[in-house]
């Protein structure tokens, strides 16, 4: 176990982790739907009755936060690029998706002409 002290500073320590809440309920994933890049913590609070999860469907980065329990909070952490995310629940084989348990949001912006998503 080596200690904390004498461990080198984090790539990117600079930039410090974000936190996003994240509601899931039936049937709706409740967040903003513009967020900044680089090292995200999402809170995710069930505030539903069932199981639910926050799994990335499209983007440039993937992430799956396993079923959160009713009524508990869990925290996943990623490092977002700039693009578009599809994100949704999987749960009961794409049951809840199919409820329309699932949102976008973007990291930048995608000027018209242009295929390069970018963050000003
Ligand atoms: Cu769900």
């Amino acid at each position: 176990m080596v200690p904390a002290a004498v461990l080198p500073a984090a790539a990117g320590a600079a930039t410090p982790t974000r936190t996003v809440s994240v509601d899931l309920r039936e049937y709706a994933i409740v967040m903003p739907a513009r967020l900044r890049p680089g090292r995200t913590t999402f809170v995710l609070h069930n505030k539903g009755r069932f199981p639910h999860n926050f799994t990335a469907l499209f983007g440039p980065v993937r992430f799956r936060s396993g079923d959160v329990p009713p009524g508990r909070t869990v925290r996943l952490t990623v490092s977002l690029v700039p693009g578009a995310y599809l994100v949704g629940c999987t749960v009961l084989h794409g049951g809840h998706l199919a409820q329309g348990m699932f949102t976008l949001f973007t990291i930048g912006t995608r000027r018209h002409g242009s295929a390069v998503w970018h963050y000003p």
